[in-house]
């Protein structure tokens, strides 16, 4: 197997044996036929577009099953030969409704006539060639290589985003023809390192797009996030457990829930839910928030009183003490878990009936979220004249994931070492480092302030981007650092989100990708000033000076 789409690729260079993060070479070989399949239907959406032919059922399954192969979503090699089968079979109907309807003859690339094997260990094989093959053309040149795989992730995370997205009704063309067009390129020997930086800086403005398209979703839906003060602690009564980003799947659970006797607790990213006016205020018995980032769900959920629904990633390996009450659904997987299909939560429901609960109040402290951009926003005259009466001298973004590697204390120690007139702004499951330290206020305005999940990124930058405004300069000019920490493929479209935005100076970590040769570092360093981190002190002396 090969492997280096995530920050605990194994030795920070590749997984060759085993995943760090559970998956076996059976499934990676799988994930990476699926994608091989998805090429194929790429170059048939694209030519079938030329004809005004488009099918949504493909475009929304590209993005599915995209989705499925990031990193700590999907290890069920059953869900991966369906797709296999299903993206072939989407492709042949596209096919055909391209010829009925332009009545010429294709030439399609042999990606586009591909036929997968019959058998799991056929289709294993043929995953496993199509591997060597793809990564016997990085002897060609290491650095369209490097970026090749940067867009091959980066398209993973826009996938997880569009999926989110369509769910609740935002869709646009534009992404999922840039994802057919990305995936079918994929392939191409002649395009040169320039063209693939184009490509991977379009994936960054695609990748906005998208997130512009979640916020309109989840905004549309539940309103604007307001600051909200979530317990952390619990509730006498039947509990679940909800993790993962998906805020629709959460609203059915609530709905369908109503009434039991059952609190509903958020885990990991699905914390800032609780912002949601028309979930919070819909449903009374949406309670508060259970752990922390993913990379310690082993020890949290065993102790965990109740079911576990997992919407997205990250699943973890479930233990044996508590693998028959974790639940996946949509494209998550993991082989003998439950899956829950058409947001039936019956099971789930019977489950925490029959699960002993809170037997008691469990008092401990409260952490706010909520701080989207029409919630700062709402109150920029306030930010805006405490920096001008130099109350605040700088803000900082500390954003992006957490994981298990160790180096990851930096985010932490860089947070609680943040002078008291700065500002930090967070976002993503990294902020489980720090998300209930007390940092005080600065003029009334809270000094930690979490803008929501990895996807609130774009409230993030439209944060920023109004500030600059405010203040007539660039936002490179703003009093502002990004500290970055990756772990997965979201992370590398939303780095180059920032990329294609013209912003400088991120710091990035706690280590650089795997999949990125020193060359295209050099040159993201010489045209951007990405640079990794050091340490919390000499960052922010760097960042104030
Ligand atoms: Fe964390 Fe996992 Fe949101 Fe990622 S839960 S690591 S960027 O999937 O998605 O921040
Ligand atoms: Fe290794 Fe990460 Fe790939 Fe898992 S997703 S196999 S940990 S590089």
């Amino acid at each position: 197997m090969y492997c280096n789409q995530c920050e605990q690729t194994t030795k920070g260079e590749g997984c060759y044996q085993w995943g760090a993060c559970g998956k076996n070479p059976e499934v990676d070989a799988l994930q990476d036929l699926l994608v091989h399949c998805l090429r194929g239907l790429g170059e048939v959406a694209i030519a079938a577009r030329t004809f005004g032919i488009i099918d949504k059922e493909a475009d929304f399954f590209t993005c599915e099953t995209l989705f499925s192969t990031l990193t700590n979503v999907n290890f069920d090699p059953n869900d991966f030969v369906n797709y296999i089968h299903k993206a072939v079979a989407l492709r042949d109907e596209l096919k055909a409704r391209t010829f009925f309807t332009s009545c010429k003859h294709i030439e399609w690339s042999t990606l586009a006539e591909f036929q997968p094997a019959k058998t799991v260990s056929e289709l294993v094989q043929q995953g496993k060639d199509i591997e060597y093959e793809f990564i016997s053309s990085s002897a060609k040149n290491v650095d369209i290589f490097s970026l090749k795989l940067t867009v091959l992730y980066g398209l993973k995370g826009i996938a997880a985003y569009a999926y989110h997205a369509a769910e609740l009704g935002q869709e646009d063309d534009r992404v999922y023809a840039f994802c057919h067009e990305a995936l079918a390129a994929l392939g191409s020997n002649e395009k040169t390192l320039e063209d693939w930086v184009n490509i991977a800086l379009k994936l960054g403005e695609i990748n906005l797009r998208t997130m512009e398209l979640l916020d309109a979703g989840n905004t549309n839906t539940y309103g604007h996030p307001t600051p909200t003060s979530v317990p952390l602690g619990a509730k006498k009564g039947k509990a679940i457990l909800v993790s993962g980003h998906d805020l629709k799947e959460l609203e059915i659970l609530l709905k369908q829930t109503e009434n039991t006797g059952i609190y509903i607790y958020t885990h990991g990213e699905m914390l800032p839910a609780h912002a949601y006016p028309k979930l919070k205020q819909n449903y009374p018995h949406l309670y508060g928030h259970y752990g922390t980032a993913w990379q310690n769900q082993t020890k949290e959920f065993p102790v965990f009183p109740g079911p576990i629904v997992m919407t997205t990633n990250c699943l973890m390996p479930p233990h044996e003490s508590y693998k028959d009450r974790v639940y996946t659904l949509g494209p998550v997987g993991w082989p003998g878990l439950t899956h829950l299909t058409n947001s039936n939560f019956n099971l789930v429901i019977e489950k925490a009936l029959a699960m002993p609960g809170f037997t008691e109040d469990v008092a401990a402290k409260e952490v706010m979220t909520g701080f989207a951009r029409n919630a700062v926003l709402g109150v920029a005259n306030d930010v805006i004249d405490a920096v001008k009466q130099g109350k605040i001298r700088h803000f900082f973004l500390v954003g992006g994931c957490d994981g298990a590697k160790s180096g990851r204390n930096y985010y932490s120690e860089l947070v609680e070492k943040v002078p008291n007139d700065c500002v930090v702004l967070t976002l993503a499951c990294g902020k489980f480092r720090f998300f209930d330290k007390d940092l005080g206020n600065i003029g009334g305005l809270p000094r930690l302030m979490d803008v929501g999940q990895c996807n609130d990124a774009y409230s993030a930058i439209q944060i920023a981007l109004a500030l600059a405004n405010a203040f007539d300069v660039e936002v490179n000019q703003l009093p502002l650092s990004m500290i970055l920490s990756w772990y997965e493929q979201k992370a590398v479209a939303i780095l180059l989100t920032l990329l294609y935005l013209g912003i400088k100076d991120i710091r990035l970590g706690p280590t650089l990708p795997a999949f990125i040769s020193p060359n295209v570092f050099k040159l993201l360093s010489e045209k951007y000033n990405l640079k990794p981190i050091t340490t919390p002190d000499e960052d922010l002396a760097a960042c104030l000076s």
